[in-house]
């Protein structure tokens, strides 16, 4: 059996220059792995706490050398000589050392990059790769080069992702699931390219967000939509066959005192005028999802829109449910919405991630990993994706190398996949 020689974290940077932790981890009989942690910006109130330093002599204060030392210097004493194979111990190790509800003693950035890095280290400990070692280890899936995640390209950036002026904070473009992933990529890289294209003809600003989709100045949320429309109706793909829209409203940011004011209605709107809002939207674009259309405490809001929308497209719940079992056990019994965006650093350890992907498949909710608006080259989401047979990935555009590199990595899978069956 292999067991935990070496702990070893430090301090790098992420996709918007910001500090963050890359954890390496090697066993006493010389297997390795590393992980690196990324950071949100539109971030959930219950959420698990990333641990930052407050120092503003350095990085503006958001640097993460008290969790580096946390890493280095305590967490590694408690799991040194444990399996990594044993995911579930490690975890709850970690959880005990942190003895908080939110993980902010320790921090949930320490914390998940020693519980991902285990986890990458148990897969290598078996010669597996992440996603064989993930679908082996809790039965979710075997999974095909046919049955791989779908994925959410988010083409525009608004809210806290843009430099521009739109409130909602994504405007997706989904490719019909009937694709193969490979088949997928190309469509939404040729939209994208389109759509730089369609903002170039149109003298708008065609520089790019956080998540590497655009970020321009337009009147309304509703022409960010109209400008996916043209993109597709530019190319060869139909829309609401080959390819659908979706947006992520983060509505959490936007709700202020039970209203959201949006440039698409001279009033603003309660939570009722915005469920209609969304509806009429719905009708006339054929959306496909819409994520966080209600703050993360108006629960009733949410039920009142699941009803109302719930059979004809995905309520995704990613504010309102942190990746943690205990909102989403709350979402089911109060009906809030029928899909779950799922990152592992809102909730802390990989073995709390999987259990709350469980509960949503054991519920017929749709699964969809997600990646963080600030992010690193990072590929592990991508074998959790296929390792848990997750329906959608959210990785952001087709653009930046942070993004890429999942794409990539499903890209490796698939071809992986369909050499080895
Ligand atoms: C979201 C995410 C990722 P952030 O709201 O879905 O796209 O953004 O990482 O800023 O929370
Ligand atoms: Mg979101």
């Amino acid at each position: 059996m292999s067991t935990i020689k070496t702990v070893y974290a430090r301090e790098i940077l992420d996709s918007r220059g910001n500090p963050t932790l890359e954890t390496s981890i090697w066993t006493d009989d010389g297997f390795g792995a590393v992980a690196s942690i990324p950071s949100g910006a539109s971030t959930g109130k219950y959420e698990s706490k990333e641990l930052r330093d407050g120092d503003n002599n350095r990085y503006n204060g958001m640097g993460v050398l008290k969790a580096v030392a946390n890493v280095n210097l305590i967490i590694a004493k408690a799991i040194i000589g444990l399996d990594p194979q044993k995911q579930n111990d490690i975890d709850q190790t970690l959880i005990n050392l942190d003895n908080t509800q939110d993980k902010s003693k320790l921090g949930a950035n320490a914390i998940l990059s020693v519980s991902q890095a285990c986890f990458e280290l148990g897969a290598a400990c078996n010669n597996l790769q992440s996603f064989q070692y993930t679908s082996q280890k809790y039965g979710l899936i075997n999974p095909t080069a046919t049955r791989m995640p779908t994925p959410i390209f988010n083409l525009i950036n608004g809210g806290r992702h843009g430099a521009g002026n739109l409130q909602f904070q994504e405007f997706h473009c989904i490719p019909s699931s009937r694709k193969l992933f490979s088949e997928s990529l190309e469509m939404g890289t040729e939209l994208y390219h389109l759509l730089k294209n369609i903002l170039i003809e149109k003298k708008a600003i065609h520089s790019v967000g956080d998540e590497g989709g655009f970020a321009p100045n337009l009147f309304s949320n509703t022409d960010a939509i109209e400008l996916l429309v043209e993109a597709i109706e530019t190319s060869q793909f139909k829309i609401n066959d080959d390819v659908y829209m979706g947006l992520d409203i983060a509505a959490s940011s936007l709700f202020s005192n039970g209203k959201i004011t949006i440039t698409d209605n001279k009033d603003p709107m309660n939570g009722e005028q915005f469920g209609a809002f969304l509806n009429d939207l719905y009708h006339k674009y054929s959306l496909l999802s819409i994520e966080d259309p209600f703050g993360e405490d108006d629960w009733q809001s949410w039920s009142n829109f699941q009803a109302l929308m719930g059979k004809q497209i995905m309520v995704v719940g990613d504010d309102l449910l942190v990746t943690k079992k205990n909102r989403l056990k709350q979402a089911i019994e109060t009906n809030a919405c029928n899909a779950v965006l799922i990152k592992p650093n809102q909730v802390g350890t990989i073995s709390e991630t999987l259990q709350t992907i469980k509960l949503a498949k054991e519920n017929n909710m749709s699964v969809i990993i997600s990646h963080r608006s600030g992010d690193t080259e990072e590929d592990f989401l991508a074998d959790l994706a296929v390792g848990t047979g997750a329906d959608f990935v959210k990785f952001g555009a087709p653009g930046r190398g942070e993004r890429v590199a999942k794409y990539n990595r499903l890209l490796y899978i698939q071809e992986f996949l369909q050499n080895n069956q």
